[in-house]
């Protein structure tokens, strides 16, 4: 845990802003701290948390939050180095090194992605490739030409950009991908597997979001790939349970909160990211000291509720993946046509039986009965940034 002295430089921060008459003057501990939440930031939209002089900021991006206003976040030159730092440590902890040619398939623009990644390849000394989202045919001659050996997307436009790549004729074998950096949604161990056989290359997770800074608030280490490294010289890391807001043991999933140690221009005091996920502080094989949160499960709100189980998309990816014969391109159709959820799963794949074989094996793994709808391949529409998994018509 950071000294008191680290957090106080925080909450002195935080007080210059609307949100500072919230904060106790007596607080001893960070669980003594008011939460942030998503809707004080929208509240304040867009600019209103700022707590540097609006001549110094240098950039805005914003969440990619579907519903409603966007949520603005800003930085001065001092976060815009502070970012670039920890995606440079997440990105050289994977393995990129300079002179690496890194393929950023991430898209450019308000979306944090596109230019996290950017930074952290410059600031390593790596060749970017700027390819950003879309036109996926030319990604893969992209790569194929500049020889990429780092690909940046999210997982499920890397599956898109994989099958472009099959249809120009080529394989893993024509290509020198080495290293894959997916995030910005959830994803699977199955999922992992899948991008590995298809790609060539070694699939890493990292997560972030712009209101704690953007990319590069944790990583996986390839040593164990198990659990993604906080940068905790920068983030506090917290997990709560969603409902009570009461602190969870490790090793227990809840939501992550984060507070923001060295941003100066909209700091955070523990943020709830609605998040779902655990922690774990064990020492790591690879020797790093920081602690490591569980891949994200997904978002709370995005928990499904089907008849009284409760259950995350990512559930359902994890037991389709392991029936021969599917396409990983899947979307949840949710609706109560009477008093009850009904779940249908539209899938893709060829084979015998199949959408019996994926039915059986969602009810055997996550206790759930869906309804497949088998659509012909090519159906399911394919993501160039963040997948839609779940279309709710309740
Ligand atoms: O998605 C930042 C990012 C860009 C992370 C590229 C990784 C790679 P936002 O658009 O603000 O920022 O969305 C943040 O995306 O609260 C999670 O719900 C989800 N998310 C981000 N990374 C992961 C991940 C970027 N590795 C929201 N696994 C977060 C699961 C993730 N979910």
């Amino acid at each position: 845990m950071p000294t008191r002295e680290a957090i106080e430089r925080v909450v002195e921060r935080v007080r210059r802003t609307p949100l500072g008459a919230r904060i106790p003057a007596d607080w001893e501990r960070l669980e003594d701290l008011p939460f942030t939440a998503k809707e004080d930031l929208r509240e304040h939209y867009p600019l209103g948390l700022i707590t540097v002089p609006h001549d110094e900021l240098r950039r805005v991006h914003a969440s990619s939050g579907s519903r409603g206003k966007p949520t603005i976040v800003a930085y001065n030159q001092h976060d815009l180095n502070m970012w670039s730092e920890v995606m440079a440590y997440c990105m050289t902890m994977a393995g990129v090194k300079p002179g690496m040619v890194v393929h950023n398939a991430y898209g450019y623009g308000l979306f944090t992605g596109g230019l996290g990644f950017h930074q952290g390849a410059e600031r390593i000394g790596a060749l970017t490739v700027p390819a950003g989202g879309g036109v996926t045919a030319r990604q893969a001659l992209l790569l194929r030409d500049l020889q990429g050996q780092v690909l940046c997307s999210t997982p499920s436009y890397a599956l898109h950009i994989a099958q472009s790549i099959r249809e120009a004729g080529l394989g893993p074998d024509d290509l020198d991908l080495q290293i894959g950096l997916f995030g910005a949604e959830p994803w699977t161990d199955a999922m992992r597997t899948q991008l590995e056989a298809e790609l060539g290359l070694t699939a890493l997770n990292l997560y972030g979001l712009s209101e704690i800074v953007g990319p590069g608030v944790a990583a996986e280490c390839p040593e164990a790939r198990d659990g993604l490294h906080v940068m905790e010289d920068h983030f506090i890391v917290e997990v709560v349970d969603p409902k009570t807001s009461e602190p969870v043991p490790d090793g227990t999933d809840g939501e992550l909160v984060f507070t923001t140690l060295t941003k100066e221009a909209m700091p955070l005091l523990r943020y709830r990211t609605g998040d779902i996920a655990s922690l774990n502080r064990e020492p790591c094989v690879c020797g790093r000291p920081f602690a490591r949160m569980s891949p994200v499960r997904g978002r709370y709100d995005d928990m499904l509720i089907i008849r009284g189980v409760n259950l995350y998309p990512s559930q359902i990816e994890e037991a389709l993946l392991h029936v021969n014969g599917v396409s990983p391109h899947y979307q949840l159709v949710v609706d109560r046509p009477g008093q009850l959820d009904e779940l249908t799963l539209h899938c893709e794949g060829k084979g015998t039986n199949l959408a019996a074989r994926v039915k059986h094996a969602i009810r055997e793994q996550v206790g759930v009965t869906v309804r497949v709808q088998l659509r012909p391949m090519g159906e399911i529409p394919r993501s160039e940034g963040k997948a839609v998994r779940v279309i709710d018509r309740r």
